[in-house]
């Protein structure tokens, strides 16, 4: 897409990419009261030297509360009070401007209900030092899903298959939250035009960094469903993923055809 993107894909690609720098792990938050000090707990064990931010939307069930007592005890832990309930994308683009603003140099993605375990991070870490963008898979070989039923589990995949041949992505998890990205790439992808709410803002994220020509690495993980509380998963957020994917993949498609069109009429002419 620009110079500097064609330039970091590059250096992926040839391993010569810089030291990774202090990661900053984003956790979003909607009642996520019976969750929120276990998962913090799980981070700053495993990967120690990580920071935390917990990017809560007024929930009303205390989370927020909770996650002050956490950034009280502890100066790597840090809490984002946001005013009300507008989405995980929304959160996360929050969050992704929070960390770019300060010297983070990787911004990780991470559910709060344990499904992302913090024991497999340090193996998505150690994959993006040499990649632009790593995305926890539970559909590469290695991956998997536990506890999940199976009305989720076709949901999931058929939303990825869905996607990868829609927009025509090399990738086998593309709904997925469990990611590593460089800061270079986040500022690399255009997140002012982000306007995703829902789950699709992981398509929305992964589309655009595979437009942009970054090395996407895909790392097994096992992705275990919640124990407490509730998933947020609703049909608006099936319904928004299943029209922006189609409306995406339409103007690829358009696009497409225009280029060949266009192409062909230079060589008439
Ligand atoms: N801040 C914020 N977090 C959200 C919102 N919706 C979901 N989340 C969080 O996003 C993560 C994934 O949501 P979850 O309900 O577990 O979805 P599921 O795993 O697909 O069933 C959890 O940490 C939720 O608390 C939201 O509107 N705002
Ligand atoms: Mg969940």
């Amino acid at each position: 897409m620009n110079d500097g993107d064609g330039t970091l894909s590059a250096k992926a690609q040839g391993g010569q990419m810089g030291p990774l720098g202090t990661a900053l792990v984003i956790i979003p938050t909607y009642n996520e009261a019976e969750n929120i000090k276990t998962i913090v707990g799980r981070v700053r064990k495993a990967v120690p030297e990580a920071h935390v931010l917990i990017a809560d939307d007024n929930s009303p069930d205390g989370t927020g509360k909770l996650a002050d007592e956490l950034a009280a005890e502890d100066g790597n832990v840090q809490v984002m009070h946001r005013k009300g309930k507008e989405g995980l994308g929304a959160a996360y683009l929050a969050g992704f401007r929070w960390g770019l603003e300060r010297d983070y140099g990787v911004l990780v993605e991470m559910d709060a209900d344990g499904s992302h375990q913090p024991e497999e991070l340090p193996r998505l870490l150690t994959a993006l030092k040499g990649a632009d963008l790593v995305l926890g898979s539970r559909w590469v070989p290695g991956g998997r899903v536990v506890n999940w039923p199976k009305s989720r589990e076709f949901i999931s995949r058929g939303g990825s298959l869905y996607s990868r041949l829609a927009l025509d992505l090399p990738l086998r998890d593309i709904t997925g939250g469990y990611r590593a990205f460089r800061r270079e790439t986040l500022q690399g992808l255009g997140l002012d035009e982000v306007a995703s709410q829902g789950y699709c803002f992981q398509v929305d994220l992964a589309r655009r960094a595979v437009r942009s020509g970054y090395h996407v690495v895909e790392v097994p993980i096992t992705f275990v469903e919640r124990e407490l509380g509730d998933s947020k998963m609703s049909k608006n957020i099936l319904v928004e993923a299943l029209w922006r994917v189609t409306a995406w993949g339409a103007s690829d498609r358009i696009a497409k055809l225009k280029g060949a069109a266009g192409g062909r009429a230079a060589k008439q002419a």
